[in-house]
């Protein structure tokens, strides 16, 4: 029995024009940029392995006569015309930054899919409503440059621009300057004011996660994302001999951290294994075997879908930190503070109906990651669509996904995109 058609038989020529082999081909190609021994990737923000897949990202777009354009954080949209420039256009991406122990699809496959789209609906000669823009926003991981989501953020206008472009990465070298490089690289890129209207946003991403895999679904409708705090605390004692000095006379800077650490683990214990607690990132200085460290920096991330809880808790973070902190002064620096949101009803039901009539397998969760959608969903109609990795691994090496299921979310995606890009009138945000 032949599936039912859908009514509009066209979607089903756009969403059998996302081409798998090519969705994955570029996938390979975009790897070899921050390639790791280990299979991963480490192509952080703004660093000469993000130039040169912002330049793949480039020639794939200017070979389809596609303009490209740049804003003064270097976040990179790709333009496809609609019927009418004057209504704000349709965007849909993610990022090309990678942690520095990194996977092959965390972030890229949000841009590619979003270029599968755009070929998608030139194969079949759809012309929509609205233009169409693919986006790789600037540092979404943070890793390099805290805080994360920063290009998407100073879109938004929830970051300022002055602020991003002072901020220092671990060499101390300057986000502004750093951006310099890459504006440099790509000359022929339209510059473009910072931030401009959007009809509405979806972005595609690998899950992150186990659901969707050990449920045998093939795709997520994100409900909304849980919230993040994020805190780096400097722990500062003093340098000492470790063979001469008393243990009664130190300032021991790694062992306040240690006994802060495990006060902090008390504090943020879950028994039902719903909030998260990290220290991902730990500096001791001066770091020799045989002195007494003068100080350490460590960072917590932090994150729970209930705003309370992520309030009182993530509120009591700093006088945890100075109970505990011994001898030792203790410096807090609140860098990130993501309250959980809910996507846009018009967009979850958009993307359910896209899956449904692809007749694709699909259950609301909520994210556990954070996304650029978080800064989209502050200025218009926002969602996500999640598709499976490997065992849930991510931000590693061995993160992994196959070529089926990154199609499938592109199909989703191109339905969805080209539906709201048809639509002459959009709700506003925070019309649930
Ligand atoms: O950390 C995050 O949630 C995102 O993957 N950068
Ligand atoms: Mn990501
Ligand atoms: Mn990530």
């Amino acid at each position: 029995m032949e599936p039912q058609l859908a009514a509009t038989d066209y979607h089903m020529q756009v969403a059998t024009a996302v081409d798998e082999r090519r969705l994955w081909q570029r996938h390979l190609k975009m790897a070899v940029f921050g390639a790791r021994d280990d299979g991963g990737v480490n192509r952080q923000a703004l660093s000469p392995a993000d130039v040169s897949a912002r330049i793949q990202l480039i020639e794939w777009a200017t070979s389809r006569g596609y303009a490209c354009a740049t804003d003064p954080v270097g976040n990179l949209f790709v333009r496809r015309e609609g019927r009418n420039p004057s209504l704000p256009a349709i965007l849909t991406g993610s990022h090309l930054d990678s942690q520095p122990a990194g996977g092959k699809f965390d972030g890229v496959y949000g841009v590619l899919a979003g270029m599968e789209v755009l070929h998608a609906l030139d194969t079949v000669g759809v012309a929509t409503e609205r233009a169409i823009e693919v986006v790789a926003w600037t540092n979404e991981e943070g890793s390099r440059f805290v805080p994360g989501m920063a290009g998407s953020s100073a879109f938004a206008g929830t970051l300022p621009l002055e602020k991003l472009l002072a901020t220092r990465d671990r060499e101390g070298i300057l986000f502004e300057d750093a951006l310099a490089s890459v504006l440099a690289a790509t000359p022929n890129v339209k510059r473009r004011a910072l931030g401009f209207p959007v009809g509405a946003y979806l972005e595609a991403h690998i899950e992150q996660g186990p659901v969707l895999e050990s449920t045998r679904c093939g795709i997520g409708v994100v409900a909304g994302i849980q919230g993040t705090r994020w805190f780096t605390v400097h722990v500062k004692g003093a340098s000492a001999h470790a063979g001469t000095t008393p243990l009664a006379m130190r300032r021991d800077a790694f062992k306040a951290t240690t006994s802060i650490v495990t006060a902090l683990s008390s504090l943020l214990a879950d028994g039902d294994d719903v909030l998260r607690f990290t220290v991902g990132r730990v500096v001791v200085e001066p770091n020799s075997p045989n002195t007494v460290p003068g100080s350490v920096q460590f960072t917590i991330d932090f994150r729970h879908p209930d705003f309370e809880i992520l309030k009182k808790l993530g509120d009591r973070v700093e006088s945890t930190c100075m109970e505990h902190a011994g001898k030792c002064d203790i410096l807090v620096n609140e860098t990130l503070n993501m309250s959980p949101i809910q996507f846009d009803k018009t967009i979850t039901d958009i993307v359910s109906a896209a899956a449904d009539e692809l007749g694709l397998a699909r259950m609301f969760l909520t994210s556990g990651a954070f996304h650029d959608a978080k800064s989209l969903s502050e200025m218009c109609p926002t969602g996500m669509i999640f598709v499976p990795c490997a065992n849930g691994i991510s931000h590693s090496p061995s993160e992994n996904a196959d070529p089926a299921g990154l199609a499938a979310g592109a199909r989703v995606l191109a339905l969805a995109v080209e539906q709201l890009a048809q639509r002459t009138t959009l709700s506003s945000p925070g019309r649930r």
